[in-house]
């Protein structure tokens, strides 16, 4: 163990969409005892903390990410009581609980919006953003919402408009009210105080928007067909400066107790990103480095954003990275099932926490869902979902992969469940499964992996190669991201053994002055 380091420093994060982990009251939804029985899974996997999508009370709109009540689980899910039991054996197993904080937005459910707009002059009225239209009856500028449409719901009652960064039925809440930030605070600390272990927060950048409500510039990349949220450039809705002083004193509430962390969600660009960290380390723990979603899958490119990113971390930041989430379609379906294998011995020999989205440790791939079966608000205005990703979890052949004992559950299960799935790939030594397992073992018993220096070697072509040192010791990575062989010469000082390839099967082999690699093959060289 590293020991000077932090716990979710030296960890690994494994995200739980609950509504497809394990579905134990036969609805064809996931919930919070199976969480629980599954645990023994995660352990024996090697992750050690969960982060699970959002269980509150919610009109589930957008599936959870609509909160009604933060202090409540929703019945869907189960009971307050039911998330006791799963963080205490998730500690007892040593696994890190931390779940998801939605601060932006509450469900138009919540108590909070139903009395903000009850009237023009209820003491919740400016908890929520709401605006009088322009002369011409126009809403206040011309920002978007993310689904769909634009960003402001017009309401008869009160002849004002709230805005809405997401679904109308998500009005925004007003965080430069400080009763607003207060409540909120209150929320975290009900949960800390719950013995959670940290929260990822929800779209963090978008707390705060221009005071002016200016409109947003048109963007000049923006191609009919595209998306039609990203015709504006979010400049004024997202991403202001004061969103930091926010930042700062959310974190004040996670430091008034001992090592809890928050990672946000900051889909923004590198030197925006990393102002999240704060100034002196005191914003969030982990902004989260989405570039392994979004990069091209080229050597070339990810070398290039690892120097950078590296480059740009301020003093004492930590780094994180992130292969896959339910926001994005899976790491399988982006690259291939081969070069998901170099994708996964990618992001656990990084430096930095690792960010592993359930499913993706089968190899698990998008599905294409029946037009009968879309349910994500996106894909029903925007034609672009989510679903495919958020499948159910295949734990074995039988009926429903494990998941379910409803006769269907939520969304289809992947037709390859029957031969993909953790009960035949546990006991298969080539499998994904297996790899991931490997690869997690290697990195939690190496310093040098969990918590040593990055230097590259190589990145051209289809080749991406690295170093991990710690104390003398250390391991190089070099990964084959093409599909023919490729010879590696490597300098006189990274001879060794193989400790591990993606093929799972050259194990010891000595490597000195130049490594052979076959197509999609990726080798972790321990030095010396
Ligand atoms: O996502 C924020 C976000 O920016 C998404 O719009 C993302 O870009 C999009 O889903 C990609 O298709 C967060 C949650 O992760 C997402 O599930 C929620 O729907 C959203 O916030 C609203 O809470």
């Amino acid at each position: 163990m590293a020991k000077e380091h932090l716990w979710w420093q030296t960890g690994i994060v494994y995200q739980i969409y609950p509504r497809s982990f394990q579905d134990t009251s036969g609805n064809g939804v996931g919930d919070l005892p199976g969480i629980l029985s599954r645990l023994d899974y995660l352990q024996w996997l090697g992750v050690t903390a969960i982060w699970i999508s959002p269980c509150f009370r919610s009109p589930m709109k957008d599936f959870g990410y609509d909160v009604s009540d933060y202090r409540d689980i929703d019945p869907l899910f189960g009971t307050l009581s039911d998330m006791d039991d799963v963080i205490a054996a998730a500690h007892e197993r040593g696994i890190r609980v931390i779940l998801d904080f939605v601060p932006n937005h509450t469900s138009d459910q919540h108590p909070w919006f139903i009395e903000s707009r009850s009237s023009r002059d209820n003491p919740k009225r400016d908890w929520y953003i709401w605006r009088d239209a322009k002369a011409d009856g126009s809403p206040p500028n011309n920002w978007l919402a993310n689904f769909g449409g634009i960003g402001w719901q017009w309401d008869e009652h009160t002849n004002q408009f709230y805005y809405h960064a997401f679904l109308r039925e998500q009005p925004d809440l007003n965080w430069r009210n400080p009763e607003v930030r207060e409540a909120m605070f209150g929320v975290l600390r009900f949960w800390l105080d719950r013995g959670v272990d940290g929260f990822r927060v929800d779209v963090l950048y978008h707390l705060i928007k221009d005071e002016q409500l200016r409109d947003n510039p048109e963007n000049p990349k923006w191609e009919e067909g595209e998306n039609p949220y990203r015709r504006l450039k979010a400049v004024y809705s997202s991403d202001q400066d004061e969103v930091h002083d926010v930042v700062r004193e959310m974190r004040r509430v996670f430091d008034s107790y001992d090592d809890r962390v928050i990672i946000g969600e900051t889909y923004v660009p590198l030197r925006r990103l990393v102002k999240y960290y704060g100034e002196n380390n005191d914003g969030a723990h982990m902004p989260f480095n989405f570039q392994l979603l979004l990069l091209e899958w080229r050597a070339e490119r990810i070398g290039e954003f690892i120097d950078r990113y590296e480059g740009a971390l301020p003093e004492g930041a930590w780094p994180n990275w992130v292969l896959g989430n339910h926001d994005y379609p899976r790491v399988a379906w982006r690259v291939g099932a081969a070069q998901a294998r170099i994708a996964a011995m990618l992001l656990l020999t990084l430096r930095g926490t690792p960010t592993l989205y359930y499913g993706d440790e089968l190899g698990m791939a998008d599905i294409e869902i029946p037009p009968d079966r879309v349910v994500d608000p996106p894909a029903l205005t925007l034609g672009v979902g989510r679903d495919g990703e958020r499948t159910p979890m295949q734990w074995d052949a039988s009926p429903n992969a494990g998941f379910t004992s409803a006769e269907e559950p939520w969304l289809p299960l992947a037709p390859d469940y029957a031969a993909q799935n953790t009960a035949v790939q546990r006991e298969d030594t080539l499998s994904m499964l297996t790899l991931h397992r490997r690869l997690i073992h290697l990195r939690q018993s190496e310093d040098a992996l969990m918590a040593g220096t990055y230097h590259r070697m190589y990145a051209e072509g289809d080749i991406l190669a690295y170093s991990r040192r710690h104390n003398g010791g250390g391991f190089a990575v070099i990964l084959n991201l093409g599909g023919s062989e490729q010879v590696v010469e490597l300098g006189p000082a990274d001879s060794g053994r193989i400790a591990l390839s993606t093929h799972l099967d050259r194990e010891g082999d000595e490597v000195s002055s130049r490594v052979k690699l076959r197509p999609d093959e990726g080798v972790i060289i321990r030095l010396g």
